[in-house]
This record gives C-alpha cells, sequence and structure tokens, in this order.
C-alpha cells in the first residue's frame, strides 16, 4: 500500500504588525505536532507568512512589497526550511513571491513543495486570481489579488512525492474544474491547496451562508471527479476585523471527507491517505482513456434558429 500521511496546518488570523519571525515560529510549532503525529507531509495555506494584505488598498510599492518574499528560503523563512529537514518532513507552503524575469519584477501568489530533504520540488503559481484592480471604496474590504499579483505562468505541474503523483492549486483555483482537471489528466493523486476565504463577498452577499458549504462543495466534486485526495488547509478566524472561513479539511478520492478542521485557529488536521484508493476511481468511473470524449466537446455556437420538433 502506498500511504501519505498529511497534515493540513490551519492557521488562524496574522496580524498586519505581526513579524515574518513570529509567523514561521508558529509554523514550526505546527511542523513539530506533525511530527509526533506521524506525519510526511504538512500543508500550510496561502499566503502563510503574512496578514492577507489584498484587503488593503496600497499605492505605495515599498508598501506592497514589503508582504513579498524575494527569495525562498530567505532570512525570516529559513528556520522552516531547516526545522522541516531537522524532522525530515515534506512541506507545502504559500506565500507571495517577488520574481525577477529580464527587466520586469513580477508579483505572484505562489505555493511550493519541498521534499523532507529541504529540496524544492515544485513551484506553482496562483492562475484564477479573484477580486478587482481598482479601489472600492464603497465595500467594507478591498479583494485586490488582481491589482497586486500577476496571472500564474506555470500551468498546473504535477510532481513526484513520497511515492505519489502531488499536485498544488491555490484558495480561488479551487473553484474552478479546470484546476481538478488539468491536473487530473497528469494522473494527480494528491492536490495541495490553501486558501483565504472572506465569510463576506460584498458583490453577493446571498453567497455568504453559504461560504462553508461551498467550500465543501469544490473541493469534494474535484477531489471524486479527478480520483484524487484534496487537502484543503485555511488561514481563519477574525483577521484584521474581517471574519474568513475555516473549515480545512482532507478529502478522499471518493468524495468523502475524512479529516476537518473544528476551530478557527492554528489546528493540525491529519489523514493517513492511501494514494491506491485512487485507482479504484481512475480505473472504473473515472477512466478518463476508456469514458471521456473530448472530440465531442464541442461549443455550439449558432443556436439562433427554431428548435428541431421533439
Ligand atoms: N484568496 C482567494 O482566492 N479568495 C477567494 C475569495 C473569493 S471572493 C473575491 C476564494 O475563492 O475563496
Amino acid at each position: 500500500m502506498r500511504t501519505i500521511t498529511v497534515g493540513g496546518a490551519q492557521l488562524g488570523p496574522i496580524a498586519r504588525d505581526e513579524s515574518r519571525a513570529a509567523v514561521v515560529m508558529r509554523l514550526i510549532v505546527m511542523l513539530r505536532e506533525a511530527r509526533a503525529r506521524d506525519c510526511d507531509l504538512v500543508v500550510f495555506p496561502e499566503l502563510a507568512l503574512t496578514t492577507f494584505f489584498p484587503r488593503w488598498f496600497m499605492t505605495l510599492p515599498a508598501e506592497i512589497d514589503a508582504f513579498f518574499e524575494s527569495e525562498m528560503p530567505g532570512r525570516d523563512t529559513k528556520p522552516l526550511f531547516d526545522e522541516a529537514r531537522r524532522l525530515g518532513l515534506a512541506f507545502c507552503l504559500g506565500y507571495a513571491e517577488l520574481a525577477e524575469e529580464g527587466a520586469t519584477t513580477k508579483h505572484y501568489n505562489t505555493s511550493i513543495l519541498v521534499d523532507a530533504a529541504g529540496r524544492l520540488v515544485g513551484k506553482y503559481r496562483k492562475i484564477h486570481l479573484p477580486g478587482h484592480v481598482e479601489h472600492e471604496p464603497a465595500r467594507p474590504f478591498q479583494h485586490l489579488e488582481k491589482r497586486y499579483f500577476d496571472v500564474g505562468n506555470l500551468g498546473f505541474g504535477v510532481w513526484r512525492l513520497l511515492g505519489g503523483l502531488v499536485g498544488m492549486c491555490i484558495c480561488n483555483d479551487r473553484r474552478w474544474p479546470e484546476t481538478y482537471r488539468v491536473m487530473g489528466l497528469q494522473g494527480v493523486e494528491m492536490v495541495l491547496l490553501g486558501y483565504n476565504t472572506p465569510v463576506h463577498h460584498p458583490p453577493a452577499p446571498e453567497h455568504d451562508l453559504l461560504a462553508n458549504f461551498h467550500n465543501r462543495l469544490a473541493m469534494q466534486a474535484g477531489a471524486y471527479q479527478n480520483a484524487t485526495w484534496v487537502v484543503g488547509v485555511a488561514k481563519c478566524g477574525r483577521e484584521e476585523g474581517v471574519d474568513q472561513i475555516g473549515q480545512s479539511q482532507i478529502i478522499a478520492p471518493s468524495g468523502e471527507t475524512v479529516a476537518m478542521a473544528a476551530t478557527l485557529g492554528d489546528e493540525l488536521i491529519v489523514a493517513r491517505c492511501d494514494l491506491d484508493l485512487c485507482r479504484s476511481y481512475k480505473t472504473t468511473v473515472f477512466d478518463f482513456a476508456r469514458h471521456r470524449r473530448p472530440e465531442h466537446y464541442r461549443l455550439i455556437v449558432d443556436r439562433t434558429g427554431p428548435l428541431p420538433p421533439a
């Protein structure tokens, strides 16, 4: 049996003035608990090193860039890498990345996969950036991801780790079936993702009561329809006056949630994931080679005429 014991390291709120060093210490405490609970791999949330800064409108580049990392590991994050290697743990970490590309500096919402020896195995840059570009003062808080981040340019990759095929996506990506399907077509067996999801959605407050349901719905459907484990990890609780959902969860290829956080604070959820459970679905209901019919997936645009008689 191929198994990965995975820990979802949910984080409670991070204050705007909390130092990187203090946050990294919180992450290290969770790594140690994960070791004690026999984990092989620990998943941290999206933008796990700072408060969720896209909630504020900022114009000064220096103020914005202070939330970004220009090297990984850097001075403040090296202790995390050192401790994970000492404990023999792989991890997935979300952070804001400053990347020099030719003569330009790019800003990405990024997650990395690091193996138990401390080697960078994979990198993903968020593709589905939600929110808006301009300041919308009528909102109680902003969601300026489209302003502060460039669209990710690395696609949806899948990497060999711990005897399985592991992929990553970030927060809003989890709502889009394409995200899982692109990884599913590459045989993914475990999708790692972090999220910062406000309970209140100013453009459509009628969705607020359904925030936890939609979180579960999207991830469970992605898991089942692509025969993969999904590990979704929140940064949650009331952060700088904004409530964010929790319910971090580990979902089996059956679509069933097998572990879920019960608090809105720092909390480790753990599950021993049998990767061969994916095969039971990948070789039957979701055997893509036998049952998918992409040659028939056409968009019919000329539907203006009368319908034929039934
Ligand atoms: N961080 C992130 O992607 N949050 C979004 C909020 C959507 S509303 C702008 C999410 O999909 O959870």
